[in-house]
């Protein structure tokens, strides 16, 4: 950052309140007022390093020379749930993408309604917390351009992302076992996050969340949710399960995990 454009940022910071003018609907659409909010409140909340790269940085992008030859899979690979066995075997026909919560139109998608809409395609790196990255190229529609036909209600913020695989134990049916996470709107309204169905030109693959997983690329691996089921708009996470945003943010993670 230059260094005027340090100090108008410092000022802007300085006199700033949490963001709570800008309807969802601005927060997603990158408004100049959009990008204004954004700067005061990553001043509050995430880390210095946020401030340096700019709200509107891009992951880097690789050339398709650099992908690797196999996607490895982390965490789950094959959801242990009747639900996700019965929608597998009928090639996710029966499965929808349920999107709600604070949005004035609730509503729920097709896969093939989903590979209808306009597409990103990107390559970039996956890195996991444990300590391994991977390069894969990934399909799937824009988050920010989901969110915006739903009409985000004022008050939303964040935006949840539920998923197929149990996680907690014995009773693995309960929705509220399943691995799930979260970003705030500033995350869900940049280019690169994308709703993907395709990893290197194919369907994505079981083992790396079929038939749907969330790429958020300036973060870490555990964000990258797959197995989707239901998006939901939400004003504040600590109602939400264990309150901390996600499942590994409810076990210590870190809930912003810029890279
Ligand atoms: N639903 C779900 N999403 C998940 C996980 C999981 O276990 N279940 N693991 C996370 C972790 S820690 C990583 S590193 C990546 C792994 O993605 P991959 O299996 O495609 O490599 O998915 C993330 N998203
Ligand atoms: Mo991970």
């Amino acid at each position: 950052m230059s260094e005027p454009a340090r100090r108008r940022f410092l000022r802007l910071a300085a006199g700033a309140a949490l963001p709570g003018v800008l309807s969802g609907c601005d927060l997603l659409a990158g408004s100049e007022a959009f990008n204004d909010t954004l700067r005061k409140a990553q001043f509050l909340s995430q880390r210095a390093q946020a401030l340096l790269t700019g709200v509107d940085a891009m992951a880097q992008e690789f050339t398709e020379d650099d992908i690797a030859a196999e996607f490895r899979s982390n965490g789950t690979a094959m959801p242990d749930s009747a639900l996700y066995r019965h929608m597998l075997a009928d090639g996710f026909a029966s499965w929808r993408l349920r999107v709600g919560g604070l949005v004035a139109h609730p509503a729920h998608f097709s896969l093939a309604e989903l590979q209808a809409m306009p597409s990103r395609t990107q390559i970039t790196r996956h890195d996991c917390v444990e300590g391994w990255s991977v390069i894969g190229k990934w399909t799937g529609v824009p988050l920010r351009q989901l969110l915006l036909r739903m009409r985000p209600l004022p008050a939303a913020r964040y935006v949840v992302f539920h998923c197929a695989d149990p996680m907690d134990g014995p009773d693995l049916q309960a929705p509220e076992s399943t691995y799930y996470e979260s970003i705030d709107l500033v995350e869900a309204g940049h280019p690169q996050t994308i709703l993907a169905y395709a990893l290197n030109d194919a369907p994505l693959p079981v083992k790396n969340g079929a038939p749907l997983r969330l790429r958020v690329e300036r973060q870490l691996g555990y964000k990258q949710a797959k197995y989707l089921m239901r998006i939901d708009l939400v004003e504040r996470l600590d109602q939400v399960r264990g309150g901390k945003g996600g499942y590994w943010e409810d076990r210590g993670y870190e809930w912003y995990a810029g890279i």
